[in-house]
């Protein structure tokens, strides 16, 4: 005789209660990357804000690690329906990057070494919703995970967290980055579960 309990067939659990719609857990960390891992020299290496013709901002390594770090345990939510919970980052936040940034312009395109792109809204980074990170667990963040540093948006599906980064631009308008031209949701809210452009 099958006895199916009530409790685990009709109630959602603590862990799904953090799990958006469609995705499954995982304990693993998978590597998902669109072509091959850039190689970046830390003497070479440098982060950039421009508005989409001026340079704003730039720090190289040097620089970009005397700003005030904060370690963040968050969510990571994959549109390939895996999620990691409790993830725990080093970085520094878009509200110390962009403190003496006054800008009108509302959008935001990153570029990576290697030529990804991804776009948010400005107001998506702020309010502390938004790193670029180097450690991940403790540890110099792994070049496949997106070492030296990454984008964190841990709030969207993970194609926004750009590995790799190394500018951001702002723009008066939003634009499709790589894989929202490729037909990925243009915003990416997974507890809505936008997934696909048409969704
Ligand atoms: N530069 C760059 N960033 C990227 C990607 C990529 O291909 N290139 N893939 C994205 C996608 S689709 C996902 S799911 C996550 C995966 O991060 P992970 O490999 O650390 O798990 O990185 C995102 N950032
Ligand atoms: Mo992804």
């Amino acid at each position: 005789m099958a006895v199916i309990s009530r409790g685990f067939s009709g109630r959602r659990g603590l862990a799904d209660a953090k799990l958006p719609p469609g995705q499954y857990l995982t304990t693993d960390f998978p590597v998902l990357s669109a072509g091959p891992t850039p190689h970046i020299s830390l003497d070479r290496w440098e982060f950039t804000i421009n508005d989409g013709s001026n340079p704003l901002k730039r720090w190289d390594w040097k620089a970009f690690r005397e700003l005030p770090a904060e370690t963040i345990t968050v969510d990571l939510h994959c549109v390939t329906r895996w999620s990691k919970l409790g993830t725990s980052w080093e970085g520094v936040s878009f509200d110390v990057l962009l403190a003496d940034v006054r800008t009108d312009l509302p959008y935001a395109m990153f570029r990576s070494y290697g030529d990804y792109t991804t776009n948010l809204p400005l107001k998506d980074i702020l309010n502390h919703q938004a790193w670029l990170v180097f450690k991940y667990d403790g540890a110099d963040l792994a070049p496949e995970h997106g070492g030296p540093l990454r984008l964190l948006v841990p709030h969207l599906y993970l194609w926004k967290s750009a590995k790799w980064v190394k500018e951001l631009s702002l723009m008066p308008h939003d634009k499709p980055g790589f894989w929202e031209s490729l037909g990925y949701h243009i915003y990416g809210d997974p507890w809505r579960e936008q997934r696909y452009s048409d969704e």
